[in-house]
């Protein structure tokens, strides 16, 4: 009974360590997800705008009559600003303290808040005046990115969590782990909420997860590396990562930037697969 319980015990394993390892066969896990079927996207470029080639973009969004708000980080050069779409022009300009990190930005109703890097303060401005400063504190793990629905906020840390936030408390109010075929994924930065997902610009990759906030489920990827490729081919070799998603819910335009990036790209998505 012994022999024959091992002799099935090896046949067991041996069948398994086949089925697994068949010729060019990837894990079963890449093949199917029960909850989510991915697509994948690359882009057609619409128009291209001049941005601030100093700009250390960590935050971006549109805010109607062709002006985005934008938050910049580095030490020293961190700001809150004003910027008009058609030129770059920077339209008002609220300097940061020099040991604050300017992180991820959104506009809920008339106020701004964002978040800093390296520390769970974040600030609110007044839209009309960024002067009129208050400021919060987060318990997300570092400030990196946010966005909003129009009534709650998102935010991300670096990590592969999304946090869901009350607007008011700036309380966790909920928070999924993002994740692409049961594999985690981490360095989640700048964000966008669009049409019930939020898109997130994956730290030091050419890619947006747009990303389902109910599940953390991954369901589109848009891959961007030609826009990085351009710039760097037309010898723009100082650019850092492709980080800014702003979305005219309005007019249904995109667009998209990076870290000293000198242009801001308005792209319409072009399914791959
Ligand atoms: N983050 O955007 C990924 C959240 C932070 C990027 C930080 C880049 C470091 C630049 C140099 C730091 C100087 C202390
Ligand atoms: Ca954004």
């Amino acid at each position: 009974v012994i022999a024959g319980a091992v002799a099935l015990a090896a046949f067991l394993l041996l069948a398994a360590a086949y089925a697994t390892r068949r010729a060019g066969s990837p894990p079963a896990a890449l093949l199917s997800h029960p909850a989510v079927s991915t697509r994948f996207f690359s882009f057609d470029l619409v128009r291209e705008y001049p941005h601030d080639p100093a700009a250390f973009t960590q935050g971006i969004l549109y805010a109607g009559n062709d002006t985005l708000f934008e938050s910049t980080g580095l030490y020293g050069r961190s700001s809150v600003r004003k910027v008009e779409l058609q030129t770059g022009k920077v339209l008002v300009n609220h300097q940061m303290d020099g040991d604050v990190f300017g992180e991820g930005l959104t506009l809920l109703g008339d106020r701004l808040f964002q978040v800093t890097w390296l520390k769970n303060d974040g600030f609110i401005y007044d839209r009309h005046n960024f002067s009129k400063c208050t400021s919060f504190t987060h318990k997300m793990r570092d400030g990196w990115g946010l966005a909003t629905d129009g009534k709650v906020l998102f935010g991300s840390d670096g990590t592969s969590m999304l946090y869901k936030l009350d607007s008011k408390s700036l309380e966790v109010m909920k928070v999924v782990t993002v994740k692409y075929h049961g594999n985690q994924v981490p360095y989640l930065n700048e964000l966008e909420y669009i049409d019930g997902e939020v898109w997130a610009n994956v730290w030091q990759t050419d890619c947006i997860a747009r990303v389902s906030p109910e599940d953390g489920l991954v369901v589109c990827w848009i891959f961007l590396h030609e826009l990085r490729r351009q710039l760097w081919n037309s010898g723009n070799t100082n650019i850092d990562v492709l980080n800014g998603i702003a979305w005219d819910e309005r007019r249904h335009r995109l667009f998209v930037t990076g870290k000293l990036w000198p242009k801001l790209y308005e792209i319409k998505l072009r399914a791959v697969d």
